[in-house]
């Protein structure tokens, strides 16, 4: 399945005179329209490969058909994503679920798509049929160092599938941790897990990152080893400048200033990347933005206020990833709307008053702050992100292209209505 250029430049056509009429409304309320254009369409989101097929939940799955059953196929998918956003540029692999048998075949489609592959993800949370110890009872935590040896050795394979793509990081999750008190020396858990950071951190390559993230619960709902910024930020200080704090926006407590988190971890220079998604109740992979807008607002707030204070560029400072998992949506369109709501986030963000804020906090004038950041979080930014889109060579609706070309009935008739895409 490919969509014509010339497809997406019909649709856009169609569309003109309703964005023309938007875009100049808003370019004429904001102050550096063109500088944000810029930077939209200068950021790119990375794809997960496990958010490509039907999620589902311990209960069940109720999958929709035409998954992508292949490596190949999924970064087909993301490159259709690409092809209508121009903001997914970028892959996200889960080792075992995509083993590349063929790297410099797989890398060839990748670039054929415009797509480069952002940080591998190791995967020591589930059992494979062909592996000698098991996990059951943790990785890098384990009590038995055969364990713990397996899962190092685990990590450094995908480094080496890593490098092998071009990828220049890894993301360490590991389900570790315990359901019941007393069932771990919690010392002994982090010194094991610690031990093992540094064995996959000396195997990474010079220019390499490692991103530590953490979660709250699940699998383990009485303690996790890395089980929030503090420990993964312990972590990534005592193994080096290479290893830093990856945010998933769903691995907190309900109710936790995630904002505050990312502030402080780009201060200290240890802020690695992210997994966005949205929740209601716990890690609930929902799409981003969906829940949530102002938190992800306020938090590419934080972002674009701390990146800017130490120089960072904003497209490459970071890894910028989705984690998201489908019960009921179409994937790709889930995608589609996720990316948007990072954009719009972003360029929200963008537009805040810095000055203006700044005052407000200098003299504590509260109310004051607060209207300078609903000012622009309140502001229709969406022929903004369609005017980046749209220069980038995308389209005006991506989610409007992707139904009208009945891409998802073309892709069941490719693959079958029976498929099941590899991971979660
Ligand atoms: C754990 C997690 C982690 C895994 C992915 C599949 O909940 O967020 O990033 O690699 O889900
Ligand atoms: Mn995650
Ligand atoms: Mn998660």
């Amino acid at each position: 399945m490919e969509i014509e250029k010339y497809k997406i430049e019909e649709h856009n056509q169609a569309a003109s005179a309703a964005h023309k009429r938007a875009f100049d409304y808003i370019s004429g309320e904001v102050k550096n329209a063109q500088a944000i254009i810029d930077k939209l369409a200068a950021f790119q989101v990375a794809i997960p490969s496990w958010a490509l097929g039907t999620g589902g939940t311990r209960f069940g799955r109720f999958p929709g058909g035409g998954e992508p059953r292949s490596l190949e196929e999924k970064i087909e998918d993301i490159g259709l994503l690409h092809k209508l956003n121009q903001s997914s540029g970028a892959i996200s692999l889960h080792i075992p679920w995509d083993i590349p048998k063929n790297a410099s075949h797989i890398k060839a489609l990748a670039a054929q798509h415009g797509i480069r592959f952002d940080a591998m993800n190791s995967n020591t949370f589930q059992d494979q049929p062909d592996q000698q110890h098991s996990y059951k009872f943790g990785s890098l935590q384990h009590v038995k160092k055969e364990v713990r040896q397996q899962a190092i050795d685990h990590n450094i394979e995908v480094i080496n599938y890593g490098r092998e793509l071009g990828s220049d990081s890894l993301t360490v999750w590991l389900s570790d941790g315990s359901c019941f008190p007393g069932q771990l020396n919690f010392r002994q858990a982090f010194q094991h897990t610690l031990s093992g950071l540094q064995e996959i951190y000396a195997a990474l390559p010079s220019d390499w990152k490692m991103f530590v993230e953490y979660k709250a619960f699940e699998p383990n709902f009485y303690s996790t080893t890395v089980g929030d910024w503090g420990q993964s930020l312990l972590y990534a200080s005592k193994l080096g400048p290479k290893a830093y704090t990856l945010v998933d926006l769903g691995h907190h407590h309900p109710n936790v200033n995630i904002e505050q988190i990312v502030s402080l971890l780009l201060m200290e220079g240890k802020l690695g990347g992210f997994h966005f998604n949205d929740s209601k109740y716990g890690d609930d992979d929902l799409t981003v933005g969906a829940i949530k807008p102002y938190q992800l607002f306020l938090i590419f707030n934080e972002l674009v206020e701390g990146m800017d204070a130490r120089g960072m560029d904003h497209a490459t400072g970071l890894g910028w990833m989705i984690d998201a998992s489908h019960n009921v949506k179409d994937p790709l369109e889930d995608l589609l709307q996720s990316v948007e709501a990072i954009m719009i986030s972003y360029a929200q963000a963008l537009m805040v008053d810095r000055k203006k804020l700044q005052e407000a906090q200098e003299s504590n004038d509260v109310a004051a702050a607060q209207e300078v950041l609903q000012q622009a979080f309140r502001t229709d930014v969406r022929a903004l992100v369609a005017e980046a889109r749209l220069r980038a060579g995308g389209a005006l609706n991506p989610l409007g292209v992707y139904r009208a070309e009945k891409v998802r009935e073309h892709l069941i008739k490719e693959r079958g209505l029976k498929t099941v895409a590899t991971g979660l």
